[in-house]
């Protein structure tokens, strides 16, 4: 029996290429850019099946096509809101995506932010390389301590669980949860965390909120002007999840009149383009998008989606199947 056909939008690291290789006919995307709706409306009519990453365009228009011979779109990365599942669903496309192989990487990226923004260590890394450093004073560069602070999380699937277990058994933080579904007893316990059920609510009782849910409509702008009107001036802000889930403008409006303290991303709406005023907020790290950017991870991802795959041409359920 020859090998699917599959066609990998971004280059993999190598060990998964090839890996790929063995089990599949592998077309690799040797510019290494993201793929624009023809170009994907051409894959879907061409391959058996195509591993897209959060830089493909795979909205309803991308769908619009007739013939596809795609079956599965084994997506590398754990969120999906760049794939219209309606689209997919209706063209019996099956979709998969990469979970728990990321969750340790991502917290720890949003650790990262945590602790720069608390502690302005951009600022004073740009201080220091700008030879603007006048050297140590009791009231230089003061930031918000850490340890012991109250910890809000939105979303509480793997990533947000991992984000609690840093911040409860690594900084001796309070844990206080926002998810639309109820966390269960267990888990509550574990965390000794709460859970509220308005994302107003935790904004108020947080010196830090951390965004661990999926983007997409649903959560669009689900941090906005109002809610943030609601948070404690001592607020830090940190998304490593979607850009899409802070109405960003709100967001640089907060920094730059001090309602809220400080702010990490990793994550933009419409990235790799930041909005302007992002560009010129203060009190604001950005990172571009690292959240699983480690070796390991990065071949984990790659390991799943090809299991996945190679799961669904068995004629088998892929393990990660979404839609
Ligand atoms: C990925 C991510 O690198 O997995 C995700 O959802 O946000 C990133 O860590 C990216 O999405 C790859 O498609």
């Amino acid at each position: 029996m020859s090998k699917p056909k599959l066609l990998i939008t971004r280059r993999w690291p190598k060990a998964v290429e090839e890996a790929a290789m063995e089990h599949f006919d592998v077309t690799l995307n040797d510019k290494d850019i993201p793929l624009g709706i023809e170009d994907m409306r051409d894959a879907l009519k061409s391959y058996d099946a195509i591993s897209p990453t959060v830089t493909d365009v795979l909205n309803a228009k991308a769908f619009k096509v007739e013939d596809v011979s795609c079956k599965i779109l084994c997506n590398y990365g754990v969120g999906y809101s760049h794939i219209d599942l309606p689209s997919a669903q209706k063209l019996g496309i099956c979709v998969t995506n990469t979970p728990d192989v990321l969750s340790d990487c991502t917290a720890d990226i949003a650790m990262t932010l945590m602790l720069m923004a608390a502690r302005r260590a951009g600022e004073g890394e740009r201080e220091l390389r700008a030879k603007k450093w006048g050297g140590w004073r009791p009231t230089h560069m003061i930031g918000a301590k850490v340890t012991g602070k109250t910890l809000g999380i939105i979303g509480f699937g793997r990533i947000g669980q991992a984000m609690a277990s840093r911040g409860h058994f690594g900084f001796g933080m309070k844990i206080k949860i926002f998810s639309r579904s109820q966390v269960s007893a267990e888990l509550l316990e574990r965390y000794n965390a709460e859970q509220f059920n308005s994302v107003e609510t935790l904004l108020r009782k947080s010196d830090f909120v951390s965004l661990h849910c999926p983007g997409g409509t649903s959560n669009r702008h689900l941090i906005n002007a109002s809610n943030l009107a609601q948070a404690r001036p001592e607020l830090v802000l940190i998304n490593t999840a979607r850009g899409e889930v802070i109405d960003e403008v709100a967001l640089a409006n907060a920094l730059e009149n001090k309602t809220i303290k400080a702010a990490g991303l990793d994550v933009f709406d419409g990235e790799p383009n930041i909005n302007p005023n992002l560009m010129t907020a203060p009190n604001l790290v950005m990172l571009p998008h690292l959240g699983s950017a480690t070796r390991e991870t990065r071949e984990e991802m790659g390991f799943r989606a090809l299991a996945n795959c190679r799961a669904f041409f068995e004629g088998e359920t892929p393990m990660d199947k979404v839609a």
